[in-house]
């Protein structure tokens, strides 16, 4: 399956690594280095050197506690940079955003794809995304930001989290969004207790029949340091594993920031599933 990300190519034959850009001072693993326009431009380059497909540019940290960004200061911190990537990346620049206004703004600057952790659930953002004629990706999450990780319960975690992306996707088309453009994602470590979080990887294949495609975004999360004691700097083993049983599962993009070594362990799992 090839997509057309606002004139890009995104090509999701084979599993492929979305590489993490923040241009937040605030967020969790690599906060407030890639402020500057010029540094955003050269990590970004750097991603797709290491064969990143497409780079997703936040602006908005939604780690756990995080505080609330105004609009005018989301779009002042992701427009020029949003702008400047579409201009001269090979690549697709997706936008990490819940707010209808940075939606509109960043596909008039050249995103080629929404990526909303509320899953299109703000007051307008359904809308705005369906105007923008973008492909989306919507995403599962308990509660809010600020609260989601204080007692996150679920029945059973992989149906609740199915039946909400079901309905996530039948409200998308409901609005003009097909299926045909849309990703799911289980939302990892948003409102899951470690348990949640290793029952959704268990079941990612489960997720493959509600859209065109599963993302799924891993990378140095605190399952790992729950799982494993170590700290956000000794997580890359524990993502890599993690990455490659979603992409076994049939998951299409894999959302990381250690772009070099997620892409050589997806060629790994392709490779493999690949062989006869
Ligand atoms: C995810 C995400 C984050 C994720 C999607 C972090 C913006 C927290 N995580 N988007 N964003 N999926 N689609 O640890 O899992 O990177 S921010």
């Amino acid at each position: 399956m090839e997509w057309d990300c606002a004139g890009k190519v995104l090509d999701l034959r084979q599993p492929v690594v979305m590489g993490v850009l923040n241009v937040t001072p605030d967020s969790f693993s690599d906060g407030g280095h890639y402020t500057q326009l010029d540094d955003a431009l050269r990590r970004a380059e750097a991603m797709v050197a290491e064969g990143a497909a497409i780079i997703d540019v936040g602006g908005e940290s939604t780690r756990p506690g995080a505080p609330l960004v105004p609009v005018a200061e989301e779009l002042a911190r992701v427009l020029p940079v949003i702008e400047r990537l579409a201009r001269v990346l090979p690549v697709p620049i997706s936008v990490d955003t819940s707010k209808p206004e940075v939606m509109r703004a960043a596909a008039s600057a050249g995103a080629g794809l929404i990526n909303d952790v509320w899953a299109l659930r703000q007051p307008g953002a359904l809308a705005a995304a369906a105007a923008t004629g973008l492909p989306v990706c919507l995403m599962h999450m308990q509660g809010e930001p600020v609260t989601m990780q204080q007692e996150p319960v679920y029945g059973d975690v992989v149906a609740e989290v199915h039946a909400f992306l079901a309905e996530r996707v039948r409200v998308c088309g409901d609005a003009g969004i097909s299926p045909a453009r849309i990703l799911v994602d289980p939302g990892f470590g948003f409102g899951k207790t470690l348990q949640h979080n290793l029952a959704l990887l268990r079941c990612v294949e489960r997720f493959t029949d509600l859209a065109a495609g599963v993302l799924v975004g891993l990378s140095r999360k605190s399952m790992f340091g729950a799982l494993l004691d170590v700290p956000l700097t000794g997580r890359l083993p524990g993502s890599l594993a993690g990455a490659v049983l979603a992409a076994w599962q049939g998951a299409s993009i894999v959302r990381a920031h250690d772009v070099r070594e997620t892409v050589q362990a997806l060629r790994v799992c392709a490779a493999v599933r690949a062989a006869v």
